[in-house]
């Protein structure tokens, strides 16, 4: 930490000799926590609709959406990307409202990164 003039203690009367204030200021930075985008076989969501969400949602290639719907597939799960929270959240909702839409089951969680 170190010690940065405001307004914040003007209140009170911690203020300095010559107006300069003490406040407390963060000099290292936080990268935000990153959560991985799972998802999850099922027997019924066909293979090309997993494809192109990957495609459409996650911007894959072509390529390496097959790769992760396989994946999927055989493994039962696999990492469709890796985000903040809250993009997390909302990559998942858009993937669920999708799938409903076309009558597919698909399912995705949220996991630690
Ligand atoms: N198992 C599905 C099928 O055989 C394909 C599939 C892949 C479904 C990935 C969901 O997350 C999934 N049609």
């Amino acid at each position: 930490m170190r010690y940065a003039t405001s307004m914040a203690d003007r209140a009170g009367s911690h203020d300095e000799p010559g107006g300069a204030i003490k406040e407390r200021v963060r000099e290292k930075t936080k990268e935000p926590a990153l959560f991985g985008v799972v998802l999850l076989n099922d027997d019924y969501t066909p293979m090309q609709f997993v494809i192109d969400v990957l495609e459409s949602l996650f911007q894959k290639s072509p390529a390496e959406a097959y790769r992760i719907m396989m994946q999927v597939h055989v493994n039962g799960r696999g990492i469709a990307g890796i985000y903040p929270w809250e993009v997390a959240e909302t990559k998942v909702d858009t993937l669920q409202t999708r799938a409903r839409a076309e009558g597919h089951p698909l399912q995705a969680t949220i996991e630690d990164a």
